[in-house]
């Protein structure tokens, strides 16, 4: 089985030479499918993982744009459209300097499975730029999105392709990208997710990746007999995901001591919690990506230069980037008696920790953990495609239902003989069978 794998690794690593972020995500889903897709030669003779590690579409283009002082800079842009067998490309856009083909395909391909373990209409995709949000004006922000919807127009459309938000595209940006989308096409649709409320966005869409991780990890521990009452949690981030997973794990009873930035973390040993947990908004409304300010404000410790992953906790919930926890800092929190690991971001672990984790204790990964920011996007489609809205409660309970359930499916598809889950498995497997099934349906398209 091993020297099958490698050979089919091997094909994949000459295809997408050098892309690294690519290759560890598809290996981690062929590593845990391999034995179901042996047991199922169907899947084999119509090849089904060669196909799905093959992006459907892949585009790139340039932006060009205008920055206030009239200097004039190129920035590239990106939609990878990876797989349409069970609904449109469904993703979201990434501005971030370090965004590359490489990493978008790895979001791509992740993308597909979470969003088929939703249980929603919603194929995968990914997109975005190498475009650095930080320090720019509400102006730059403006031209630039406006400049890359002039491109990306005629690549999306709400029954082909719906894109949302991710690292540095929030709501400003989605209603930018709306506006010239709508300009162009003289179409009001719901061809974007993650929209202001005014104007066809779903409520607890901005709340969703976090409340729905905090409801997975909820699950994980009550399949233990166990609740997050009391547990001591070191959440990595002040973006969105980790604002939302704040808020939900305080109410559930847990004490949240850490949140970083790319320059080091906070360690709050009260928790952060009500007002402290609004100044995440304002500090993000800033634009200028530290965490330091909240130190200064509220008078706890601040790390320079240092991640969240040294201090003792019962829980750890990486919500900022990819590859951000590796063996070392998965020894070390382990060591420091930390029982569960639940990736809030895309593949917040390296390969490594990810391992190490599930092997030693809990472990889940993004696929499953975060899958409610994109489940309550596909909540958005349907309100769209109805023309109504959802009341807090309805959009918070379907939420709360669909992470129950990925939940349930992780068990079904990773519970080992020793009756422990590998949720890595559960959910890769989880997320294959409906993908491959209306693949076969579908013939070799
Ligand atoms: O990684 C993700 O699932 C997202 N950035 C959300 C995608 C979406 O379409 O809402």
């Amino acid at each position: 089985m091993e020297a099958q794998i490698k050979e089919f690794m091997d094909g994949v690593r000459m295809k997408n030479p050098g892309e690294d972020e690519f290759l560890q995500a598809v290996e981690e889903v062929v590593e845990t499918v391999w034995d179901f897709y042996q047991e199922n030669p169907h899947y084999k003779k119509a090849k089904i993982l060669e196909r799905m590690t093959e992006p459907e579409r892949v585009i790139m283009f340039r932006v060009p744009w205008v920055d206030d002082n009239g200097e004039v800079h190129v920035n590239r842009g990106f939609r990878v459209e990876f797989n349409s067998a069970i609904g449109p490309y469904k993703g979201g856009l990434r501005f971030h300097p370090s965004v590359t083909l490489s990493g978008l395909k790895f979001l791509g391909f992740e993308q597909t499975f979470k969003n088929s373990l939703t249980s929603l209409p919603m194929g995968g995709g990914k997109g975005g730029s190498d475009f650095n949000p930080k320090g720019k004006t509400d102006f730059e922000i403006m031209r630039f999105c406006q400049a890359f919807m002039s491109e990306l127009y005629r690549h999306i459309g709400p029954n082909t392709d719906v894109p949302a938000g991710d690292i540095g595209v929030g709501g400003r940006e989605i209603g930018y990208l709306f506006g010239q989308y709508k300009k162009l096409r003289n179409e009001f649709t719901g061809v974007l997710t993650g929209k202001g409320i005014e104007y066809g966005g779903s409520l607890i869409r901005p709340e969703a990746t976090g409340y729905g991780a905090i409801y997975f990890v909820r699950e994980m521990l009550a399949e233990k007999d166990d609740s997050l009452k009391g547990k001591t949690v070191a959440l990595s981030g002040f973006g969105n995901v980790a604002w939302g997973a704040a808020t939900k794990a305080v109410e559930l009873g847990a004490k949240v001591v850490t949140l970083s930035g790319p320059d080091g973390y906070i360690y709050d040993a009260e928790g952060v919690s009500g007002d402290k947990i609004d100044f995440l908004l304002e500090l993000r409304a800033s634009n200028q990506d530290i965490i330091k300010p909240y130190a200064d404000q509220f008078g706890v410790e601040f790390f320079e230069g240092k991640k969240p992953w040294d201090q003792k906790v019962d829980i750890a919930i990486p919500c900022a980037i990819q590859n951000e926890l590796n063996k070392e800092d998965c020894e070390l929190l382990i060591a420091n008696g930390c029982t569960l690991i639940a990736e809030a971001s895309n593949m917040g672990c390296t390969a490594e920790a990810a391992f190490l984790a599930s092997e030693k204790i809990s472990f889940a990964p993004g696929k499953a953990v975060n899958a409610g920011g994109v489940a309550v996007s596909g909540l958005e489609m349907s309100q769209n495609s109805m023309r109504i809205n959802w009341s807090e409660e309805e959009v918070d309970q379907k939420l709360n239902q669909i992470m129950t359930n990925i939940h349930k499916v992780c068990v079904e598809y990773g519970t080992g003989f020793d009756g422990s889950v590998n949720y890595i498995k559960g959910a890769n497997i989880g997320g294959f069978v409906k993908v491959a099934d209306a693949m076969m349906a579908q013939g070799i398209v």
